[in-house]
């Protein structure tokens, strides 16, 4: 007969506990859920008797079959085989799998619970037929879950048995919805291995209607999320310097053509200069910070700009919806973490020095699949690929309250009228702002800080025009380096 091809891509693990399935029908919710799409379906009972379990195994295995979706039993390899169902799961406390796997036999499919890499690699080493890695985030469905990885963790774990050279199919579970599925595929994958499906329990279970839930999870899982368009573009292996340089103009041309919108949920102390450096530049701000506007700005083909600095409970809510709705829209974000570094443990940024930052940068763009900036007297910028320093700027930018997070809005401008090869646009960006005010902090009639902020504004403005009519002679400040 041999062992069934199986489709792990939405994976549904029962839960019949009050809190979950409230008084409905296990049976008729897992019916609507195979109705909506859900491939695989984990009988998890933690209660009841054995023959109370094997009647209830037995009915939801003739609805099973019916869709030609595989069941696996939790736990239990007894009900398993009364059943003769597709197959079980286990966890780490649990039989142990070679004496499962004995008990079954080969054709039977056969799942770990891994929470680290070593539970990993001694189930694919034991011929587990898949790993259910977790606990990704916590939830309120299973509490005595043993540690909560992140997607971090799951994607160390991929790695691990990608190296070792194991095809063991994989899904992650804890804490996965409809808001987060595509964000915690995205974030899982590693290099040479990524998830072939996601576990859930409540999201669909718990469901109101969980024929439409499966419906719309089995969608997003089976397609790449808005926000991994191809951001690297055609030049993306352009690692020499000069190119990168001479790309710069093409995109302050491009945000003084297409005035992009520059969406700023920005601290109280910003919203002005920032809407003045987005005017300078050529782009069109708005300093929206309400959360429910996101869903309609976010289709106008701008990008967004969050950032932390006073943020407070009520402000960070309006961030999530915004956040959310850009993503959803598939539209870029400057994320600026202001005044996070002490918080993290990392006001290492003074501490550092210049190969130990870059290394930073390179192995944070690297992790998160973006582009990241730290800026300073030198300013370090990678797409976890390619890193770069830039030597521009002038100590009056950290003298004046918010002109550092201005560079947030140029950003943002850049990447909303670039979309492809963003680490270009972000150093176009820099480099626009930062050669802006080293012309402004030499002008004679600037002597401080205080004179400084309107120079600055219309050398960003003068920067701007001069390369309209393609008078690049200000490009020829670009202190650009290539780190490796
Ligand atoms: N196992 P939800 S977490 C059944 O970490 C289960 O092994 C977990 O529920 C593990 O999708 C979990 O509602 C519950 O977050 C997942």
């Amino acid at each position: 007969m041999g062992k069934p091809e199986v489709d792990y891509g939405l994976y549904l693990v029962t839960d019949s506990t009050p809190a979950i399935l409230g008084d409905r029908n296990l049976n008729e919710v897992v019916e609507a859920s195979l109705k909506g799409g859900v491939t695989i379906v984990q009988l998890r009972e933690k209660k009841g008797d054995t023959a109370e379990l094997i009647a209830k195994a037995k009915a939801l295995h003739e609805i099973t079959k019916r869709y030609n979706v595989p069941l696996l039993i939790n736990d239990r390899v007894d009900v398993a085989l009364a059943v003769d169902c597709e197959g079980i799961h286990i966890g780490q406390d649990d039989m142990d799998l070679s004496t499962a796997r004995k008990l079954l036999g080969p054709d039977k499919i056969i799942g770990v619970t891994a929470s680290t890499v070593d539970e990993a690699l001694k189930a694919c080493e034991g011929g587990a037929d898949y790993l259910g890695i977790g606990t990704v985030y916590a939830t309120p469905t299973k509490t005595n879950t043993k540690e909560i990885i992140g997607a971090a963790g799951v994607r160390e774990i991929l790695g691990k048995i990608a190296d070792a050279g194991h095809k063991t199919q994989t899904v992650c579970i804890g804490g996965v919805n409809e808001s987060n599925l595509q964000r915690i595929v995205f974030q899982c994958a590693a290099a040479y291995k990524r998830l072939d499906g996601v576990a859930i329990v409540s999201a669909i279970m718990a469901a109101q209607d969980p024929e439409s839930a499966a419906k719309k999870l089995l969608a997003l899982v089976r397609s790449p999320p808005a926000f991994q368009a191809d951001t690297r573009g055609k030049d993306s292996d352009v690692a020499d310097v000069k190119t990168v340089v001479d790309l710069a103009p093409s995109v302050l041309q491009r945000v003084h053509e297409t005035t992009p919108l520059s969406h700023n949920m920005t601290n109280i102390v910003v919203q002005n200069i920032a809407a003045n450096v987005a005017l300078a530049i050529g782009a069109s701000p708005i300093m929206a910070g309400y959360g429910e506007e996101a869903p309609d700005l976010c289709k106008l083909g701008g990008a967004l700009v969050i950032n932390m600095g006073s943020v407070d409970p009520n402000g960070l809510t309006n961030y999530l919806k915004a956040l959310k709705a850009y993503n959803l829209e598939g539209r870029p974000v400057v994320f600026d973490p202001v005044g996070q570094e002490q918080q993290r443990g990392v006001d290492s940024s003074s501490t550092l020095d210049a190969s130990q930052k870059a290394q930073l940068v390179r192995e944070l763009a690297a992790r998160e699949k973006n582009v990241v900036v730290m800026t300073g007297k030198t300013d370090f910028v990678s797409d976890g690929v390619r890193t770069f320093a830039i030597d521009n700027g002038h100590e009056y930018l950290g003298m004046v309250t918010g002109t550092g997070c201005t560079l947030g809005t140029t950003i943002s401008a850049a990447i909303a009228s670039r979309t492809t090869n963003r680490l270009v646009a972000v150093i176009a960006a820099i480099l626009h702002f930062e050669i802006a005010a080293e012309i402004a902090a030499s002008r004679p009639e600037v002597r401080g800080p205080g004179s400084f902020v309107p120079a600055f504004l219309d050398e960003l403005y003068l920067i701007r025009q001069a390369t309209a009519s393609k008078e690049l002679s200000w490009l020829e400040r670009a202190k650009v380096r290539s780190v490796v």
